[in-house]
């Protein structure tokens, strides 16, 4: 059987799952939310991440239903979450390239879907990578952001600082957050090229008045540098690793 195949009979036999990573906020150390990162309960291969499977998706059609199995669960998990009074402020999730280029198609699904789950615009963020932004639809890609960003769902530039334009990307894209690719924060302690130019990503997001989230920390020392250079998140293995939506409440308790 051929990869899409196979995803095609995953999705139909409920082998799709979200995983949810904190974001914590740097000065009250308080969970602003999670990002939802989709997983593939593989029936001979185990747990899957994105990386065995997105690149063979790409621009096929399948990609947009497991764009929208994302939307739908992580949003309905929210609702569970606060009917428990489950404290999750927000979800963030990944918008892939052919979602995003599909007009008003993301725009029409996330209403209906926060309509569904009678959710507010600001309990939902989008996360959209730079390579995204490539192609001949930049323009209605632009469009498609600036009507979310109105209805009240604000998106992120992530791993920001790798791609191409990336300064280009924030002037042309409505996003209001950025989250500082994770191979500027790897080497944050020893290399002071990582250091000049992640404070200089945290300056930048702070002077236009965007929330900047510092992916991939990993150490106390990480941190520390991230601390005294005043970012706003972060997000990482030394918070948490990502988790089955059923262990977010008893992350939470311990967390507090
Ligand atoms: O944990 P991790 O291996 O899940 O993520 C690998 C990459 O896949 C990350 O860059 C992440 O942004 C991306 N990713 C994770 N979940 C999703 C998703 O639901 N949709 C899209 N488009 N990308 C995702
Ligand atoms: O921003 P992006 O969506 O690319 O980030 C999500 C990816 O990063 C997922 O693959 C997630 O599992 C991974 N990730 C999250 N925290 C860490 C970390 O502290 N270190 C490393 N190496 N990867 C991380
Ligand atoms: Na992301």
């Amino acid at each position: 059987v051929n990869l899409l195949e196979e995803v095609r009979l995953g999705l139909r036999r409920d082998e799709f799952d979200v995983y949810y990573q904190p974001i914590i906020d740097l000065r009250t150390s308080e969970v602003r939310g999670f990002e939802a990162l989709v997983r593939w309960q593989h029936p001979t291969r185990g747990l899957l991440t994105p990386a065995a499977f997105s690149a063979a998706l790409e621009d096929h059609a399948l990609s947009a239903k497991i764009g929208a199995f994302v939307l739908d669960r992580s949003l309905g998990q929210l609702r569970q979450w606060t009917n428990q009074s489950i404290p999750v402020l927000c979800v963030n999730v990944n918008i892939s390239r052919s979602q995003l280029q599909s007009g008003d198609e993301l725009s029409r699904q996330v209403v209906a879907l926060l309509k569904k789950y009678d959710l507010s615009p600001d309990r939902l963020k989008l996360e959209i990578l730079e390579s995204a932004f490539l192609g001949d639809r930049a323009d209605a890609v632009a469009d498609v952001l600036r009507q979310l960003r109105q209805f009240g769902v604000i998106s992120a530039l992530d791993d920001f600082g790798t791609g191409y334009a990336s300064l280009t990307h924030l002037k042309t894209f409505d996003v209001g957050r950025i989250k500082i690719d994770r191979s500027f924060i790897s080497g944050l302690e020893e290399q002071q090229s990582n250091r000049v130019i992640t404070q200089a990503i945290i300056d930048l997001g702070a002077n236009l008045g965007m929330r900047v989230v510092a992916e991939g920390v990993e150490t106390l020392e990480q941190l520390k540098v991230l601390v005294a250079g005043n970012c706003d998140c972060g997000q990482g293995y030394l918070f948490s690793r990502p988790m089955p939506g059923g262990e977010v409440p008893g992350f939470l308790a311990r967390w507090r």
